[in-house]
């Protein structure tokens, strides 16, 4: 289905007069509205095409209801997002979940919703059918030659889909690991996902990036391959200019402190961008923001201070993906609030007071940056959101309108309750 645009005109119109009180109020703290407002408009977060469909866990998968059956229904849903909001003008592919049959009738329905192809992502998590050899003890890292070459080989054939559409960068996650002590070499392990990841990095077109994404744990349990940060990093600097750290919200042990992550893999010019997802325990892919939005906050005001510090594009020079699906929540709704959760923790960033920030600093003054901190993280720029949204032809507020055009429901009727979204 297809959103009307005079429909998304009628009801901003019932809402501006609303609206607009609120924004002056907003507007009238604000310094440099009119470039925040710009900001905003511009970033966009791409919304992964697994996301789509209701998440499972190892215990089960509760099915919703006119869930996208096809990858062209799974770009129809990123189409009506991008269409509520305006912010959500991309899809990330998993290889093989989503490959397309016709390149150019997918391009052609992309272009016409407006949407890009952002990183494709390989899968070596899992064994797929007519699967000649098993990654049951691993993929790159494995200790059977013709075990990582069949993974290298799935790598660059990802790589060339992606090619296909028009993305720009692969993305690798490893489950590879170990469960038990002694199970593995870790040195052997290391040297062997190096030399796999150099195969890879040598199929990349020049103007491609490749990011390697790190996990602490799950589904190995005693080591990961790519456990932390520090192990990405390594991977990235030995692979070259084109390798970048990955970093997913969840895929941290307890309360480490990603901002500082965030600020130091900028610094080194080799952060490649975020995996957005919330979590109370481990990788809970639950919906952003919807945790510990003090803790978003304070990434995003990392990330704009690392950016404007090297004079990075906000919008363009890192990417911005969601990586989050669970049980409970219909996808769509759930995707809307995950946006939003990201675009005001970025309006936050950008209002931050960085002047009196680096004085406050400079001066041992604590109270004062912690004060200068939790005054912009206590604003409420939801009008600010809204304006860059009505600004950019969006709906002032996406949940309300996606309820009350009852947009699952028409979903249901033309696809049914029964279909199920590739994936998990
Ligand atoms: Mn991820």
């Amino acid at each position: 289905m297809i959103i009307e645009k005079n429909k998304i005109a009628e009801f901003n119109g019932l809402h501006s007069a609303d609206h607009k009180r609120k924004f002056e109020f907003v507007a009238s703290g604000i310094q440099n509205v009119e470039e925040v407002l710009q900001k905003l408009i511009d970033f966009q977060v791409a919304i992964p095409s697994w996301a789509l469909g209701t998440g499972g866990t190892r215990f089960g998968r509760f099915a919703g209801a006119g869930e996208p059956g096809s990858l062209e229904q799974k770009l129809e849903d990123v189409g009506l997002l991008h269409a509520l909001n305006q912010s959500s003008g991309a899809i990330s592919l998993h290889i093989p979940w989503d490959i397309p049959e016709n390149y150019a009738a997918i391009k052609a329905q992309a272009a016409q919703l407006g949407l890009k192809f952002d990183a494709v992502n390989s899968n070596t998590f899992q064994d797929q059918k007519d699967q000649a050899l098993s990654y049951k003890f691993g993929s790159l890292q494995h200790v059977n030659k013709a075990v990582r070459k069949q993974a290298i080989e799935h790598n660059i054939e990802v790589i060339k889909h992606g090619a296909e559409l028009g993305s720009k960068a692969l993305t690798v996650w490893l489950a590879d690991g170990s469960c038990f002590p002694g199970q593995l070499n870790f040195r052997k392990a290391f040297q062997n996902t190096l030399e796999s990841l150099q195969e890879i990095y040598a199929a990349l077109p020049d103007d491609w990036k490749v990011f390697v994404e790190y996990k602490a744990f799950e589904p190995n349990f005693y080591s990961m391959t790519v456990g932390d940060w520090g192990q990405s990093l390594l991977y990235a600097n030995k692979l070259g200019p084109k390798a970048y750290t990955l970093v997913d919200l969840g895929h941290h042990l307890p309360n480490a402190n990603i901002e500082q992550i965030v600020s130091l893999l900028l610094m080194e010019g080799k952060l490649a961008g975020f995996h957005f997802n919330d979590s109370k325990y481990g990788d809970d892919d639950l919906t952003v923001g919807s945790i510990k939005p003090y803790q978003l906050f304070l990434i995003f005001n990392e990330l704009v201070e690392g950016m404007d510090a090297r004079g990075m594009n906000h919008a363009t020079d890192l990417g911005w993906m969601i990586d989050a699906s669970h049980n409970v929540k219909d996808p769509l709704e759930d995707l809307l609030q995950s946006v939003e959760a990201i675009m005001l923790s970025y309006a936050q960033a950008l209002t931050v007071d960085r002047k009196s920030l680096n004085a406050a600093q400079d001066a041992n003054d604590v109270v004062a940056a912690q004060e200068i901190l939790q005054n912009t993280f206590r604003t409420d720029l939801r009008p600010l959101i809204a304006e860059a949204r009505l600004r950019g032809g969006a709906a002032l507020n996406p949940l309300q309108f996606f309820r009350e055009q009852k947009i699952r429901e028409q979903l249901i009727k033309e696809r049914g309750t029964k279909t199920i979204a590739t994936g998990l």
